[in-house]
């Protein structure tokens, strides 16, 4: 059997110390209703989408994924059903890295379909989630030479020495999105690093369409994207003993015209002060001030091909479901 092994490159405390930046930065920025003239808008209180996934809140994102409202994930794997040899063809991949890994679940088929394929190298912050993949992975496919990475893509990502090439990165589910234009531009500089000529990227992309049906996936009727929402103020409560009330926010879900993109925030009922005592804060929220939560941006076939572009990634395919709702890009190097 091939082995699999495990590499962290995230420090264990690199977790608590970046959620404690992310809660002192966030909830202590400057108070203004006004517009900013960064064109960001409106200067809001801000937390990160990633400290919505603990072991609840990704249950709920699995639940989000179901909805009959939440089309990414469908959409996108109807494409991978359908693109998945070709994808195997045009690159012909020995290893392939799967960055924010999760379950691997959705992978399954790519897999299947690589057939050159000797190398795995799944990327996620979760150690355990990684450990469930790998080993279920392992027994379906001896052949196939595991080697997980706990690793925050967003910052540190190097690949484990003697990965063969060509090497097919993927990075599924639209989850760029959740990054603002400059995160975007550094992340794929960053992923362009770690490729050589005849490497290529997968990107899984949703794509703008009418915002009524942005909004409802974003906001359905059973209430799990709100629960969702709420959850991250569980975690703060949790980890840095905050003392959030989540019913004393309502959840919002958004369309950005100007920025083709969705916001969730959480929007305080009453005026009401949130004590922090792991970073000796206490925050003030006015009634019906609203804390952003995430963005999740929507794109367009030239926005992809111009960030890409920009990165040194040359767009070849572009495929999309037969809706034209969520579209897979494949770019090489
Ligand atoms: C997993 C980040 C792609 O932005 O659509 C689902 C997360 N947020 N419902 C997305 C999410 C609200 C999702 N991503």
């Amino acid at each position: 059997m091939s082995p699999f092994r495990v590499t962290r490159t995230l420090p264990l405390d690199a977790t608590d110390a970046a959620l404690r930046d992310d809660v002192l930065h966030g909830l202590t920025l400057p108070q203004s209703l006004d517009p900013g003239d960064d064109g960001g808008g409106p200067v809001l209180k801000t937390l990160p989408p990633k400290w919505f996934y603990d072991a609840y809140g990704s249950e709920l994102f699995e639940q989000i994924t179901e909805l009959p409202e939440y089309y990414p994930t469908r959409a996108e794997r109807e494409i991978l059903l359908a693109r998945s040899g070709e994808i195997a063809a045009a690159t012909g991949a020995r290893t392939l890295v799967e960055l924010g890994s999760g379950s691997s679940e959705k992978t399954r088929h790519l897999l299947d379909a690589l057939t050159g394929l000797r190398s795995y190298v799944p990327v996620d912050v979760s150690e355990s989630a990684l450990r469930q993949a790998g080993q279920a992975l392992l027994a379906e496919r001896p052949d196939l030479d595991i080697h997980a990475l706990i690793a925050d893509f967003t910052t540190g990502l190097t690949l484990p020495e003697g990965t063969p090439g060509p090497r097919l990165v993927a990075f599924l589910g639209g989850t760029i999105g959740n990054l603002v234009p400059a995160e975007r531009a550094a992340f794929l500089a960053a992923v362009r690093s770690l490729l050589e000529p005849g490497d290529a990227l997968l990107l899984g992309t949703d794509l703008v369409k009418d915002p009524s049906v942005l909004v409802a996936a974003y906001d359905d009727d059973a209430g799990v994207t709100a629960a969702f929402n709420k959850n991250v103020l569980t975690v703060v409560n949790r980890e840095l003993g905050a003392d959030f009330d989540p019913a004393a926010f309502t959840h919002v879900a958004l369309w950005d015209a100007e920025h083709e993109w969705i916001e969730m925030r959480l929007r305080s009922r009453t005026t009401q002060t949130v004590k922090i005592p792991a970073l000796g804060l206490a925050v003030d929220f006015a009634a019906g001030e609203d804390l952003r939560t995430e963005v999740s941006a929507k794109f367009r076939e030239e926005r992809v091909r111009q960030e890409l572009t920009a990165a040194r990634l040359d767009l070849t395919h572009w495929w999309t479901d037969e809706e034209r709702r969520f579209a897979l890009s494949l770019s090489v190097a």
